[in-house]
């Protein structure tokens, strides 16, 4: 069975709390279920990771080597800053698809910086929710 890791980073685990005409009124709870009922209905495995961390964020891409087919990455602020979380990427060799809930493009101009997008196969940007059933798609798809 494919599996797929799906990594979050800083703040994500207050979605619904504040800003909801940025992120939404879903709560993180709620990203986590929504995904995993799609991988059912896909039939993949899916293990979703959060930290505020930057160091967490890089052991968990780490450890997925050798034994993660995909990974759906939002690093959050760590996406404008984080060559660290980028390298990782790069080192693991895993597909990845960068998403992010809001349009990052039509937001302040330190977003539109991405550390990660060169090292992905895809971003996705301003799709909530949905954006992560999008890359769920995109990396289990069959060839
Ligand atoms: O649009 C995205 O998914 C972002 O990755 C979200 C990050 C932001 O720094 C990126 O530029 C774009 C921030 C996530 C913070 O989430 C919050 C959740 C609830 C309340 C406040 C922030």
């Amino acid at each position: 069975m494919q599996k797929i890791l799906v990594l979050n980073g800083p703040n994500l685990n207050m979605l619904g709390i504040r800003e909801p005409e940025i992120y939404g009124t879903g709560t993180y709870r709620d990203l986590v279920s929504l995904i995993e009922q799609e991988a059912a209905l896909l039939g993949v495995s899916v293990e979703c990771f959060q930290s505020n961390h930057e160091g967490a964020l890089v052991d968990k891409i780490q450890e997925a080597y050798g034994n993660v087919d995909g990974i759906i990455l939002n690093p959050a602020a760590y996406t404008h800053t984080s060559l660290a979380i980028a390298d990782a990427i790069k080192a693991v060799g895993i597909p990845t698809v960068e998403v992010h809930l809001s349009d990052v493009s039509k937001r302040e101009s330190y977003r539109q910086i991405s550390y990660v997008r060169d090292c992905c196969q895809k971003t996705i940007i301003g799709k909530g929710f949905a954006g992560y059933i999008e890359a769920l798609h995109d990396l289990t798809e069959k060839h």
